[in-house]
């Protein structure tokens, strides 16, 4: 059986961790049997990170390595007949998103002050009494660091949601009108597109890039119909 490993869902989502339910997307799509493990602290991850995985006696770390290993090791044949340019614009759009849309998603959880008080009563509401004052701001320094060193933070916040706001726009200008982002079903990659838009619309409160997203109908129609198609 496989064990996904990833934080306790929270904003109504499978997981505010889009990396961890890309991998759940995916799970999903592939039709394969998996159970989730939560865990609070990711220090006790393989990669201090979450997601990782066990099936049988393997344990894998990484959204993107998880895929490749539940791919070959299940025969997940997902893509159908696509050309490889288009599989290949999918792959570029998926990791615009994982590794640059990402840092403005945290921004807006983390930092701006606006939504700092949402985002840690639903991280960390449910802790008893003397941890919810220690560990917020803790594991908000934490992330203050990460932006930092990673650059995006350096910036001013209207500079920081306009690189999102761009990616949402080219999301969109590539979907177009399929169904899935290249076509008329979903291919691999879709379990990312999908995992990291649905982490910007569907959060109970509004909030810069819900709002951008909500302003691309054929997005909000992808996520609508993602997320009856695997989580009804
Ligand atoms: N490249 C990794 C990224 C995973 C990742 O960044 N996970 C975040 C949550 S969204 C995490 O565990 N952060 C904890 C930390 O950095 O301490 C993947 O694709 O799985």
């Amino acid at each position: 059986m496989i064990t996904l490993y990833q934080f306790q869902p929270s904003f109504g989502l499978p997981n505010a961790s889009p990396f961890c339910m890309k991998v759940e997307v995916f799970l999903k799509m592939a039709q394969l049997d998996y159970q989730t493990k939560s865990i609070n602290d990711p220090s006790k991850a393989p990669n201090g990170k979450l997601p990782y995985i066990t099936d049988e006696k393997q344990t894998v770390a990484d959204s993107t390595f998880i895929l490749q290993y539940l791919i070959n090791k299940h025969n997940v044949t997902l893509n159908h007949n696509y050309l490889e340019r288009d599989l290949a614009i999918a792959d570029a759009a998926a990791k615009m998103l994982e590794n640059h849309f990402y840092w403005s998603l945290m921004y807006n959880r983390w930092l701006d002050e606006r939504y700092w008080p949402i985002t840690k009563k639903a991280y960390f509401g449910g802790l008893p009494l003397p941890l919810q004052f220690i560990v917020p701001p803790i594991a908000c320094g934490k992330v203050k660091t990460q932006l930092h060193q990673q650059g995006t933070s350096r910036h001013s916040e209207d500079k920081i949601y306009q690189l999102a706001f761009d990616d949402i726009d080219s999301i969109s200008a590539i979907l177009g009108d399929n169904h899935y982002i290249i076509g008329s079903e979903p291919c691999v990659q879709d379990a990312s597109i999908y995992a990291f838009l649905a982490n910007a619309l569907y959060p109970d409160y509004d909030a810069p890039l819900k709002d951008r997203v909500k302003q691309k109908p054929n997005l909000v129609t992808y996520c609508d119909r993602m997320r009856s198609r695997y989580f009804s």
